[in-house]
């Protein structure tokens, strides 16, 4: 039987507008070149297998509005980053490499992939690509980083599958080293109701009401909404202690409380699994819950899900 919910390893794909991201996340998701009809508005994910793993596309607009508004989360969220440059276009080189470099400092160990897109057409060669970006200095940042370039071709395909082939070895899970330690999780519909919860530690936090905590995070969710417009679904909200971290999906949501040195990517995979499990098994009970306000969910639904699929990151 396959199973059911999976680890899904996030990727950020970056690069300016018009650099190809989309064109490579279809083309990654349906293997064929699909022209793409307008730009990205925000952020499309999609979920792809790639020899065998599950990867989680994070295809970001490319527009200087965007970047400045998601890039860095979703950088710094991601276990690896592909970043697409049109090389045909070298009006845009300098930005290029401003925003290259943002993101090597947003996230310091995150293997990068580097496309040097659009080569069917005119473009800059990739040893002055290479020169331009100085990415002799990668290294120095982090000699441990992981970091290739490609010259590809999108449209055609062109060494695509050996970019890839080299992205997806170094992406290889990394995931089971990583460790987190839970406060608690809290799973709710998207209106604030409480589900399901479990809390890890007696301390402080023990002193709020559980069921009032989806509560707080809805409302908080539409003032953050109110005040800088809305959000596409995943946030962290980051404090001196850890992390509380809330994944939407379109009919429940469910937010991960860890302590600061928790891996932040890990607490979200586990969301996001924990999310595909309830989605995939108890559809009815949601539903149920929504029209009736009925409650109809095992008893030990969380922690049961931790033990068997998350023992070795969970610190219980
Ligand atoms: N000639 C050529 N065109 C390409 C290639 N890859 C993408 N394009 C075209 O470039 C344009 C932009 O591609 P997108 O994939 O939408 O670019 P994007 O990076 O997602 O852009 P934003 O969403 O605005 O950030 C489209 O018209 C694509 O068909 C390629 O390898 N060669
Ligand atoms: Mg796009």
């Amino acid at each position: 039987m396959e199973e059911m919910f999976e680890k899904r390893i996030p990727i950020a794909i970056v690069g300016l507008e018009q650099a190809g991201k989309t064109t490579l996340a279809t083309r990654l998701q349906t293997g064929k070149f699909i022209q793409t009809i307008t730009p990205t508005k925000g952020i499309d994910v999609e979920t792809v297998e790639i020899k065998e793993n599950l990867f989680q596309l994070f295809d970001l607009g490319g527009q200087k509005t965007l970047r400045e508004m998601f890039w860095q989360t979703y950088v710094k969220l991601s276990q690896g980053i592909i970043f697409v440059i049109d090389s045909s276009d070298m009006s845009k080189l300098d930005e290029v490499v401003e925003w290259f470099w943002k993101c090597l400092e947003w996230n310091h160990n995150a293997p990068i992939l580097i496309l040097a897109n659009k080569a069917d057409l005119a473009h800059i060669e990739v040893d002055d690509l290479i020169n331009k970006i100085k990415l002799d200095q990668v290294l120095q940042q982090n000699p441990q980083r992981s970091f290739r370039i490609f010259e590809v071709s999108m449209k055609k395909g062109t060494n695509l599958d050996e970019a890839i082939g080299w992205f997806s070895q170094k992406m290889m899970p990394i995931l089971s080293q990583k460790k987190v330690r839970l406060r608690g999780i809290y799973l709710y519909l998207p209106t604030g109701i409480p589900i399901a919860s479990h809390r890890f530690t007696s301390d402080a936090s023990g002193e709020f009401d559980a069921d009032m905590v989806p509560g707080f995070l809805y409302a908080l969710d539409q003032f953050a909404s109110g005040v800088i417009g809305p959000s596409e679904g995943l946030n962290t909200i980051s404090t001196e202690q850890g992390y509380i971290l809330t994944v939407k999906r379109e009919g429940v949501m469910c937010a991960i409380v860890t302590d600061k040195e928790s891996d932040p990517v890990t607490s979200r995979v586990i969301a996001e699994s924990f999310l595909t499990y309830v989605e995939s098994t108890f559809a009815k009970s949601i539903s149920l819950l929504r029209q009736k306000g009925k409650l109809v969910f095992p008893k030990n639904l969380i922690v049961d899900f931790l033990k068997q699929e998350f023992a070795e990151n969970v610190i219980f």
